[in-house]
């Protein structure tokens, strides 16, 4: 049966919402959308502050012996930082955008649980506050670092209420994001719509899937690893006390059997990004789609196996079968970058801004996959922990990957979401102002880190060469400032500029969301086209081409069965 004699299927809308507008209409949401939206503001406005909290360091750190800040406000503010980037921005903005597509891109009506949809989001926010809270209490906010190891967050050291609030809030946002790995899981594998067979979903929805299981896997241990953190704090236990018969390195357990998982949580949906841009503007079928798929399952099993490459230096652990499992990963994740070249060979490249930021997230994200190779090692590790070595590297995978990946995202999906094109020509100053400016922040550290320069320092001395490459780097930041101003400003200016109705696929896009209108209707979809590929909403833009994607699709599947994977 020809993909053009199957009638699309037309999706009677569902009961109307009893308060369509108004802020009330917001405070009670649970369409996925505009959950979805309420994630990936919020997201972005802790990724502002966060970035606010940067600024303060490389202006301390801008030249050696600086006095902008004292010590104590500095170990706050590069704990506040980090812990933003990671728990309330890198990682909730992915939640986002999964909430706002996966029924999008299945051809589903809205989460499986809305209400339980509804309630991960506010325990995000109040989660967040939470952890800003910390700086009105006494002591100050938490300081022990994103990562909080014990003794130094007990009792004794950290005292004051900054750091339970810390700890409590991240027990909400963990909460929280348990609960939308139940939603994405259940919906993805009961909520496709007729045809939507599980080798047909887009990648991203695919990334998503592994994330969700990751999220299952590692949050629980960090619940325990915090909850263990609050009975020492202020019930009387020792468990991470090794003078009372607890151990110190516990805590580096837990707390890293969640972390290195948290890392591939904060990158797989990212992946899935990167993969559907690089697509469409390479304007050829993915290359390599049971390779891209199979790879992240490779990734997150391995992710679970490698925690204690943070531990290298703790001699605790048995350094080779870590440094092992973590050479493994970069495997899978070299069979990402063969697909994604594959992808855009002899295709038909259109540099957009949102290809443009795919491009320079390959390029950062190599650098950084390299420096993590590295590091895997343990004789350059014991050299590169806890120098800007390691500061430079994860920057280069969050910063440079995952944060070039959301601005890829949001250029590409904007006037899907809000029916307006945001402007290329602001659109691609703001990409090389923040391509040159992250290179030049973090570059120089490598340097830095090399030279022996400890992370976490408020202040250095005037060491040679010190001096000038903060200041580089200081500089770069400062760019980077800029370049995020201007996207402010292209989403101001392009939401003022109404052109009427935008077109449903104006990138010529091949998912599922790409063949509903732009802004989609409450109910996401007025008619559901036939599904008969990877591509659909390709296919029924280029009837004529619908065989290349099925032809393909029988190529792969039939390679795939004979173990061939491409
Ligand atoms: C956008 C520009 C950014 C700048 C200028 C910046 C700068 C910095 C600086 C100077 C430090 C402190 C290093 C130290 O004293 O040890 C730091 C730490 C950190 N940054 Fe960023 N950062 C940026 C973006 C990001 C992003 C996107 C992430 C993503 C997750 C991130 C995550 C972290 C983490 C986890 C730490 C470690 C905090 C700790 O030691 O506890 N940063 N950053
Ligand atoms: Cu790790």
């Amino acid at each position: 049966m020809s993909i053009t004699a199957a009638p699309p299927i037309r999706i009677e809308p569902s009961a109307p919402r009893l308060i369509k507008h108004g802020i009330v209409s917001w405070l009670c949401a649970t369409d996925h959308k505009r959950i979805g939206l309420l994630y990936m503001s919020t997201a972005f406005f802790f990724f502002i502050l966060a970035g606010l909290l940067s600024l303060v360091m490389r202006t301390q750190l801008a030249q050696p012996n600086g006095t902008f800040v004292d010590a104590h406000v500095y170990n706050q503010v590069f704990t506040l930082h980090g812990t933003a980037m990671i728990f309330l921005f890198v990682a909730p903005f992915g939640f986002g955008l999964a909430n706002y597509l996966i029924p999008l891109q299945i051809g589903g009506p809205d989460m499986i649980f809305p209400r339980l949809n509804a309630v991960s989001y506010w325990f995000f926010l109040f989660g967040g506050i939470t952890v800003f809270s910390g700086l009105a209490a006494q002591g100050g906010g938490a300081s022990a670092g994103w990562f909080a190891y014990a003794p130094l967050s007990g009792i004794q050291i950290s005292s004051g209420a900054g750091q339970d609030l810390w700890l409590i809030g991240l027990l909400m946002t963990s909460v929280s994001s348990i609960m939308t790995g139940i939603n994405f899981i259940t919906t993805t594998l009961l909520y496709r719509a007729p045809g939507m067979t599980m080798w047909r979903l887009p990648i991203f929805t695919w990334e998503m899937l592994a994330t969700s299981l990751m999220i299952l896997m590692a949050f629980p241990p960090l619940a325990t690893c915090f909850i263990l953190l609050l009975v020492d704090r202020r019930m009387g236990g020792h468990i991470y006390d090794p003078t009372m018969g607890g151990s110190a390195i516990l805590y580096q357990h837990l707390f890293w059997f969640f972390g290195h998982p948290e890392v591939y949580i904060m990158i797989l949906p990212y992946f899935g990004v990167i993969t559907e841009v690089i697509t469409t503007f390479s304007g050829k079928p993915t290359f390599g789609y049971f390779g891209l798929v199979l790879s992240s399952w490779a990734i997150a099993t391995l992710s679970m196996s490698v925690w204690a490459h943070h531990m290298f230096t703790t001699g605790a652990v048995t350094n080779p079968f870590f440094a092992g499992m973590s050479f493994l990963i970069g495997v899978a994740t070299g069979i990402k970058f063969w697909n994604w070249i594959g992808t855009m060979w002899q295709g038909a490249i259109r540099l957009t801004t949102p290809m443009l930021f795919a491009l320079g997230f390959l390029f950062n994200f190599l650098f950084g996959g390299v420096t993590g190779m590295m590091v895997a090692s343990p004789p350059i590790d014991f050299h590169a922990e806890d120098s800007y070595f390691l500061v430079s590297h994860f920057h280069y995978v969050l910063g440079g990957g995952s944060m070039f990946a959301i601005f890829a995202a949001i250029y590409f999906w904007f006037p899907k979401v809000f029916g307006v094109m945001l402007s290329e020509k602001l659109g691609k100053i703001s990409f090389w102002l923040m391509f040159v400016g992250f290179n030049a922040t973090f570059f120089p550290m490598i340097f830095l880190g090399m030279w022996g320069m400890p992370r976490r320092v408020y202040t250095y001395p005037n060491f040679p060469g010190w001096g000038d490459l903060n200041f580089i780097a200081s500089a770069g930041a400062a760019v980077m400032s800029l370049a995020v101003i201007i996207f402010l400003v292209n989403v101001y200016v392009s939401s003022l500029r109404h052109v009427g109705k935008m077109a449903d696929n104006p990138w010529d896009g091949y998912s599922l969301e790409w063949a509903t209108s732009s802004p989609p209707p409450e109910h996401n979809f007025e008619w559901l086209p036939p599904i008969r590929s990877f591509r659909p909403a390709f296919d029924m833009r280029h009837p004529e081409l619908a065989s290349q994607a099925k032809d393909y699709e029988k190529r792969a599947m039939r390679k795939f069965k004979e173990g061939k994977i491409t």
